[in-house]
């Protein structure tokens, strides 16, 4: 049994690099897996299911391709896709998971999410965070028509960047009470997630138990996948070609 993880590769037409890493990731690991699960931040920016640029609908046809050969796919919203929603699901039978998702691995509960919601210290992001997830305002914004959707997204990105260059990598990372806290809340003693582009597993006792945190890469430079086979967890990288 083979199931594996990835997030945080922000997929864009501007980087057939990482584009093509990933198709070839698709065609030729995931294919053979039994479950992939993406923990948030697929693609650079999503701006509604009604998006079908020819991009789009090239990466849904590679989830379209898994999930008809019987892989399970399994889908976390991150910061950057936060719009992704049913009906990219229903065209490509993708399964929309909630961010906080319990699954059992050979009998070990763990919690797989995105990872932006452990950022506390980060206060303005998760304002931020607070206000794009009101259902009342993605409800309007999804029925904007795309063009100005994308002037509104260009204008905010253009606003943010300046924003974060400001933010110290401290600030960045998660917070390690936070971690604790959700981890007891769930009842697990394993943790898996992505967003601070930091790949790593961390161990750690809480209340004398002893805790891991995995943390995925970013796909920036080369690809970085989660591989579960045989209860081992084995963090890899994928060059470019
Ligand atoms: O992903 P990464 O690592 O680069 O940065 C994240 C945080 N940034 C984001 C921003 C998104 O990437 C871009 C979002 C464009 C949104 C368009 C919105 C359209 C409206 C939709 C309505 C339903 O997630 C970054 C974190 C970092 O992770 C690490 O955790 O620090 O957060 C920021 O930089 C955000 C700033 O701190 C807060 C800026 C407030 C700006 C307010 C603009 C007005 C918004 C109005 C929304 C309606
Ligand atoms: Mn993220």
């Amino acid at each position: 049994m083979t199931i594996l993880f990835i997030s945080d590769l922000h997929l864009s037409p501007l980087r057939p690099d990482i584009t093509d890493c990933f198709i070839d990731f698709m065609q030729n690991e995931a294919i053979h897996a039994e479950k992939l699960y993406v923990l948030g931040d697929l693609f650079e920016f999503w701006i509604g299911d009604d998006d079908n640029s020819p991009f789009n609908v090239s990466i849904k046809n590679e989830f379209k391709a898994l999930t008809e050969k019987g892989v399970e796919c399994y889908f976390i919203q991150g910061n950057r896709d936060f719009l992704l929603n049913k009906r990219f699901c229903k065209e490509t039978g993708v399964e929309l998971l909630d961010d906080h998702t319990v699954i059992e691995l050979d009998g070990e509960k763990v919690l797989i999410m995105h990872g932006d919601t452990l950022c506390i210290d980060d206060i303005k992001y998760q304002e931020f965070r607070a206000k794009v997830h009101k259902p009342w305002l993605q409800w309007v914004f999804n029925r904007i028509p795309l063009f100005i959707r994308q002037r509104i997204v260009k204008n905010v990105q253009d606003k943010i960047k300046e924003k974060k260059q400001t933010k110290t990598l401290c600030i960045m990372d998660v917070t390690q009470s936070e971690v604790e806290r959700v981890m007891q809340e769930e009842g697990v003693q394993r943790l898996i997630h992505g967003h601070t582009h930091r790949p790593d597993t961390h161990t750690f006792m809480s209340n004398n138990k002893e805790m891991t945190r995995i943390v995925l890469g970013d796909w920036y430079s080369q690809g970085s996948i989660l591989e579960y086979s045989d209860k081992i967890y084995s963090l890899h990288k994928k060059e470019f070609k």
